[in-house]
């Protein structure tokens, strides 16, 4: 039985300012990404903290909100057989230091607050992710 499913994937800030987001879109594609929806645009503050609520309690979670919202930023659909695990992987590990080679994170990430991108962790948030920037 095929799973076809969606992820969301931002794009971040630091990513965005150093002009990588073609260069992050072709790892997608080569891995068999479809980015179904794309777009780029800044989110407020207050955007930000309702988009990462479940890190609420978070010592990060300020910074965290501040930076997602400190620049440009691409929001894509991603779309492929288990697209949400698959994405995990090509993103690596939350901290770029710990990330294996061929991830985003490895060749992209600064730190472990800018680590280039963000991705869905299951399906269920992927769907509410998606609607959060996507719904019309
Ligand atoms: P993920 O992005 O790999 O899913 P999460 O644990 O969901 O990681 O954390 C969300 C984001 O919060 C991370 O991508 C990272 O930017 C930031 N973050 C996570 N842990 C820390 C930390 O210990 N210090 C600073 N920022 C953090
Ligand atoms: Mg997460």
């Amino acid at each position: 039985m095929s799973s076809i499913e969606q992820a969301l994937s931002i794009i971040k800030p630091d990513a965005v300012e150093r002009n990588l987001d073609n260069e992050i879109k072709e790892m997608f594609k080569h891995k068999g990404f479809k980015i179904i929806k794309d777009k780029k645009i800044q989110i407020a503050k207050n955007e930000a903290e309702q988009f990462y609520k479940v890190h609420e309690t978070k010592p990060f979670y300020n910074d965290l909100c501040t930076y997602l919202s400190s620049g440009p930023i691409v929001v894509m659909v991603l779309e492929k057989e288990n697209a949400v695990l698959g994405n995990r992987k090509l993103m690596g590990a939350t901290n770029p230091k710990d990330a294996e080679d061929g991830t985003i994170r490895k060749k992209y990430g600064i730190s472990i607050d800018k680590n280039s991108v963000h991705g869905s962790d299951s399906v269920e948030n992927a769907k509410i992710e998606i609607d959060f920037f996507f719904k019309d």
